[in-house]
């Protein structure tokens, strides 16, 4: 097609220089995850590793079950809370916080940072990219093969692909590019959809504590409705980002769903939101919000505008940071909704 071509990095400089400090062939490289590594974060770091092939992978705490089946069926492995010192370079990737990989003060070891999110803290270290346009990290990565010329295989192809795939929710939120991205990396690879889709929904249908997770969101649900929108809050004890989804998908406009259940005794809780396009349309950023608000518990919050969260310790109850999060968004929206009646 005329007209069309291939998408590439926003800055190209910027991302082959902070690529270009890592060691050559990733002797002593750790690519660290954030918290409950998702399909980005995970793919990612498989695609970036087979350009740094003596790297190692690690998150901090967990890893979401998708991104487990994607690592167990690439034949990848990762660390749980790897040792930071003395590794030659640390890569943060797919994380806005130093929270989300638990740090409390910046690592010993030189380290970088390659991600897609709105930055909402400035890392300390002269060794960042960040382009919040880009759909994923995994775009990203994308990126840099081009900017490299290195060939995408079929393992990299399914690992860029799953990182995509997760943090658009299966293209919902995909631009062009994106696409255009996804289109490339398929031809050139020869995986097909089914393969990379195979790969990480397997569970989706058989996964009984996500079926009752979403379930228990559904039933422990509270709306308020703005005119015609609905703002609606919940609570689980695991799978909250997925749950807030469900609720969408049910109804609602916009869902602020908390996890506070198993870790109640240490007053961690995790909270995820997210809007449907329109809402951010009319001018709702759940990153800005959640990023603004988060301080006022004593957690740290940050993402994107259709898709956001918080998480930390609070002594805060989880039910009346969720009651204050659905009274403040019923507001902007009343607010924005004036503008437009
Ligand atoms: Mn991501």
């Amino acid at each position: 097609m005329r007209g069309i071509s291939l998408p590439r990095a926003r800055h190209p400089g910027a991302l082959r220089s902070l690529m270009r400090s890592l060691p050559r062939k990733g002797e002593g490289l750790l690519l660290l995850l954030h918290q409950n590594a998702d399909l980005d974060a995970v793919g990612s770091a498989i695609a970036l590793k087979s350009l740094y092939p003596e790297a190692e992978i690690g998150a901090y705490q967990s890893v979401s079950l998708p991104a487990r089946q994607l690592l167990e069926s690439l034949g990848e492995g990762i660390q749980i809370d790897p040792h930071l010192e003395g590794r030659t370079f640390i890569l943060i990737v797919d994380t806005s916080n130093p929270s989300q990989v638990g740090l409390k003060r910046p690592p010993t070891s030189p380290y970088g940072i390659l991600d897609h999110h709105q930055e909402t803290f400035t890392w300390d270290t002269p060794y960042v990219y960040v382009d919040p346009e880009a759909s994923s990290t995994a775009e990203i990565v994308y990126h840099y093969y081009r900017l490299t010329g290195k060939r995408i295989g079929r393992k990299e192809a399914i690992a860029l692909i799953a990182g995509i795939v997760g943090d658009t929710a299966k293209f919902r939120y995909s631009s062009p590019e994106t696409m255009l991205a996804v289109v490339h990396i398929l031809k050139k690879s020869g995986v097909s959809m089914e393969e990379v889709l195979n790969t990480i929904e397997g569970e989706e249908y058989f996964n009984y504590s996500k079926k009752v997770a979403h379930l228990k969101a559904a039933q422990r649900l509270r709306f308020i409705a703005v005119g015609d929108q609905i703002v609606a809050v919940s609570r689980v004890s695991s799978f909250e980002s997925t749950a807030a989804r469900v609720l969408l998908v049910a109804g609602a406009d916009l869902a602020v769903v908390g996890n506070g259940g198993k870790q109640k005794k240490t007053g961690e809780v995790r909270i995820s939101s997210r809007a449907k396009p329109h809402i951010v349309n009319m001018g709702i950023n759940l990153g800005e919000i959640m990023a603004e608000l988060a301080p006022r518990y004593g957690l740290e919050g940050g993402g994107h505008p259709p898709a956001a969260g918080m998480n930390g310790r609070t002594d805060v109850p989880l039910g009346r940071i969720l009651q204050d999060l659905q009274k403040e968004l019923v507001n902007r929206l009343r607010e924005l909704m004036k503008g437009v009646g």
